[in-house]
């Protein structure tokens, strides 16, 4: 029995200060799935400022050098950018199946609202991370501190209020023993399947300093069970009786399979079955394209296969899926008069959508229960026909984008399809926002759940290269390449430098295209002219963005931070820089230029961006009169 030990059976306390407790609480936190157990808390993010130096940081500095006897080393990371520290976070939960997850600590004010935007996409793509903003005195005796918020009309108002909306656990220590039921219940939400997301824990910079007689007990080891919760039978019965009327079903694969480790359950539903599965950008890669069932992505950036069979289907089963305006291209992509829905979801919010037959399960245990009760039912041999040659007919589309030879300057699906032969299939692609994730849900064939890490919740600028070092952190053994606009990575390059200097070893695309393809394609087709979504200098004549390119060079920032850089012209350039870039020990970015317009793979579904109703410019008229007709097609499921 260790000192610890004798004093938890003791009933023993001992005297620590908030931060310090903190620190030795969540080395002690566990979580556990299928029998496999790990550390919940794999590390901590950081940057210090007044409100956390000398509070979170001194116990940080304490864990690391001088630790309690049998206390565990709780890893401190030095970030660049507070926002990018959580998209880090969430990029590591999310590659470890939302079984570990990052805490992630800023000082007051400025430092803590930069999360804010991290902590969102933590909550909307339902991957679980610890932010620790720090806040004003308790005491309020200084008020105001550098950086503090004052609300005339209440005193207890801070700028981590603005967290609230996007936290799924949200609480302000104000004093030390305050933090013992929010700790517990802040690890309860980070390992609840359903309710996963930003965990916020307020921290005021005297409380964190506060010393405190901690009971032993609040420190032993807790172990927290992810659960798989089960179907209703009552419910999987009345999704039964659904499905089996179905003569055209479409499956459809949200990360939710992902994260449930679910892709044996998938594969052996659809070989029962013969139901087709269509994916996400969350979920492409549960089921590997190989699979005769698999169709590829559905929905405003899906491929004409899935979309034609979406179009179609007769019943749609959802599993794991929060059915975003893309999956269902802003509800038009559904468009059976008669199509009705089965969704397995271990979240009944999302279980309820459409108006569906809900389960609420655990995506394995569902899929699992419907293959043992679809026993005996399967589509016709003709439907899965169709499937196959719908498949194939993609199949040349992607052959075509991935080997155009585009003049002058390659095409951007050309670098998707050289990249998608070279990775391996346990190397991780890494995107979020501009126009690739579009392509790449068209196009990019997943052998591997894991492979195809889209963070398209919030499709958030920025996000690639921190969420590179996140991934990376949890797989070092794979390859993991962050495909990055030149919009983005003007938006948030830094962590460049962390990823530097903790000798991790990541490969950068940088999609050079001196502006936004995405939005400049997007604001055309809805008669605004791509105003705005080119980086070009401002003309003095016409005081207008119209001049010539920004002379910007991203190659020699990207090289400033410590990368090794390497610049190409051409696909067979691109391909061996590829290869130099997997062979290197070092962080490598390749840059190419692209063409802004394309081409892009045809998409045969919508997206509903609004157009104004009136107008004096004729462009605008144009596009309104295209977007009536298209809102024709949208309908609820009620
Ligand atoms: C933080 C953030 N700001 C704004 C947007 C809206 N947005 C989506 S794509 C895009 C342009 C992306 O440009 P780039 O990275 O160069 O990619 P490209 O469109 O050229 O492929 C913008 C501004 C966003 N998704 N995220
Ligand atoms: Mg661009």
């Amino acid at each position: 029995m260790s000192n610890d030990d004798a004093k938890i059976s003791a009933g023993g306390n001992v005297r620590l200060t908030v931060a310090q407790a903190l620190v030795r609480f969540l080395v002690n936190q566990y979580s556990e799935r299928d029998g496999q157990e790990q550390r919940l808390i794999a590390g901590v993010f950081g940057i210090f400022g007044h409100g956390n130096v000398a509070g979170l940081g001194q116990a940080l500095l304490q864990n690391e050098i001088e630790p309690a006897e049998g206390e565990a080393r709780l890893k401190y990371y030095l970030s660049r950018n507070e926002q990018a520290m959580v998209h880090a976070a969430v990029s590591y939960a999310r590659t470890k199946n939302r079984l570990q997850a990052f805490a992630c600590t800023a000082s007051i004010g400025p430092g803590s609202t930069n999360m804010v935007t991290g902590a969102a996409l933590a909550t909307i793509d339902r991957v679980p991370v610890l932010i620790l903003p720090s806040d004003f005195f308790a005491t309020r005796v200084p008020d105001p501190v550098l950086q503090q918020l004052e609300d005339p009309r209440n005193l207890d108002i801070s700028v981590n209020d603005a967290f609230k909306p996007v936290s799924r656990f949200w609480d302000r220590i104000n004093r030390p023993e305050q933090l013992i039921p929010s700790a517990l219940n802040a690890m309860r939400v980070l390992t609840d399947p359903a309710e996963t997301g930003a965990v916020t824990i307020c921290l005021p910079q005297d409380v964190q300093a506060e010393a405190y007689d901690w009971p032993m007990e609040f420190f032993r080891k807790r172990v927290w069970h992810v659960a798989r919760p089960v179907p209703e039978p009552a419910a999987l019965a009345r999704a039964v009786e659904v499905i089996r009327s179905a003569k055209k079903p479409l499956l459809v694969a949200g990360g939710g399979v992902i994260y449930s480790e679910a892709s044996a359950e998938l594969a052996a539903l659809a070989d029962a079955t013969g139901i087709p599965v269509a994916d996400t950008q969350a979920g492409k890669g549960a089921i590997s394209f190989e699979h005769p069932a698999s169709v590829g992505g559905v929905g405003s950036t899906g491929n004409d296969a899935a979309n034609a069979l979406a179009a179609d289907a007769d019943v749609i089963i959802g599993v794991g899926t929060r059915y975003t305006d893309f999956t269902t291209a802003s509800q038009t992509i559904f468009a059976n008069p008669d199509v009705r829905f089965v969704n397995l979801n271990v979240l009944a919010f999302d279980a309820a959508k459409n108006s569906a037959e809900m389960v609420v399960t655990d995506a394995r245990e569902g899929l699992k229960a419907l293959t043992v009760a679809l026993k005996g039912y399967r589509v016709e041999e003709s439907y899965n026909q169709r499937v196959a040659i719908l498949v194939a007919d993609w199949a040349k589309v992607i052959d075509e984008c991935f080997h155009r030879n585009h003049q002058p300057i390659p095409a951007q699906t050309e670098v998707f399809g050289v990249l998608n032969e070279l990775m391996g299939d346990d190397d991780i692609l890494i995107n979020a926002a501009g126009s690739m994730p579009g392509d790449l849900q068209a196009l990019w064939r997943a052998r591997n759940p894991k492979q195809y890490h889209l963070e398209y919740g919030y499709s958030c600028m920025g996000y690639e290269i921190p969420a590179a070092m996140g991934a990376k952190l949890a797989c070092p053994d794979s390859e993991v390449v962050a495909i990055v606009g030149d919009g983005t990575y003007q938006m948030l390059p830094q962590e460049l430098a962390t990823i530097v200097s903790e000798n991790l070893k990541v490969i950068i695309v940088l999609l050079q295209n001196h502006g936004f393809a995405s939005i400049g394609g997007l604001s055309e087709s809805r008669g605004s002219q791509r105003f705005g979504t080119s980086y070009l200098m401002r003309d003095f004549g016409s005081d207008r963005l119209e001049g010539e390119r920004v002379p910007i060079d991203l190659a020699a920032n990207a090289r400033s931070f410590g990368a090794d850089v390497l610049e190409v012209d051409t696909i067979e350039q691109f391909r061996e820089a590829y290869r130099t870039a997997a062979t290197s020990e070092h962080t490598t970015v390749i840059h190419v230029e692209t063409d802004i317009n394309g081409p892009n793979p045809p998409t045969s579904a919508w997206w509903d961006v609004p157009v104004s109703q009136t107008a004096r410019l004729e462009s605008t008229q144009q596009a309104f009169d295209e977007y009536q007709r298209q809102k024709k097609d949208q309908r609820r499921h009620l």
